[in-house]
């Protein structure tokens, strides 16, 4: 059968909704009574990356960190649940290697957040594009920074005219 742990790991831009749906997968997996752990994005910040910026190095360091932490749950049949942007093909591979190493095969799922920079940066809601396009952010991720989309994503969100539960139930109907 499918593994019992897993590294549920979201990317997307800033904006994308991966906090929002991350969260709702959280909330849904607790009813059904598993053991979940989120790290997210902008708490892992605040605690296991403290100090890290959001040069290429900075930002892998802490994708890595995330994942090394992901993949020790998932490997003790826990159920992690990662929400960085993650811009770079190359870490979130070495963090899917690292996951299924510890976990098994099938253990890593990687949930593109795919809504649009058009669309987050229609939304805004922190502010932090039109901070960007003033220059006020160097480095925004999809302004002046690269986002590489992922070709290998075992889920694709569309958030567009959906609702954060229709999305997060998208997700869960992957896991089996
Ligand atoms: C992208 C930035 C930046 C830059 C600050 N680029 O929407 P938010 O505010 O709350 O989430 C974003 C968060 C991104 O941190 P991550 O740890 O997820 O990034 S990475 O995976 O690349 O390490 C955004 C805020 O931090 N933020 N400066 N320059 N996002």
């Amino acid at each position: 059968g499918p593994p019992a742990g897993r590294v549920l790991f979201f990317t997307g831009l800033s904006g994308a909704g991966k906090s929002t749906i991350a969260a709702r997968v959280v909330e849904l997996l607790v009813e059904e009574g598993r053991g979940v752990t989120l790290l997210d994005g902008d708490e892992v910040r605040h605690h296991l990356s403290a100090g890290l910026g959001f040069s290429r190095a900075d930002r892998d360091t802490n994708v890595e960190r995330i994942g090394w932490v992901a993949a020790r749950i998932a490997k003790h049949g826990g159920i992690a649940v990662c929400a960085p942007i993650a811009p770079y093909a190359s870490v979130r591979g070495a963090v899917r290697h690292e996951a299924e190493s510890q976990a098994g095969p099938g253990s890593f799922v990687l949930v593109h957040v795919a809504t649009s920079l058009a669309d987050c940066e229609e939304r805004d809601r922190k502010g932090l594009y039109a901070k960007a396009r003033r220059g006020e952010i160097p480095a925004f991720t999809g302004i002046s920074d690269p986002y590489e989309v992922p070709v290998d994503a075992e889920v694709t969100l569309e958030t567009r005219g959906r609702t954060v539960d229709e999305c997060a139930r998208q997700v869960l109907a992957h896991l089996g």
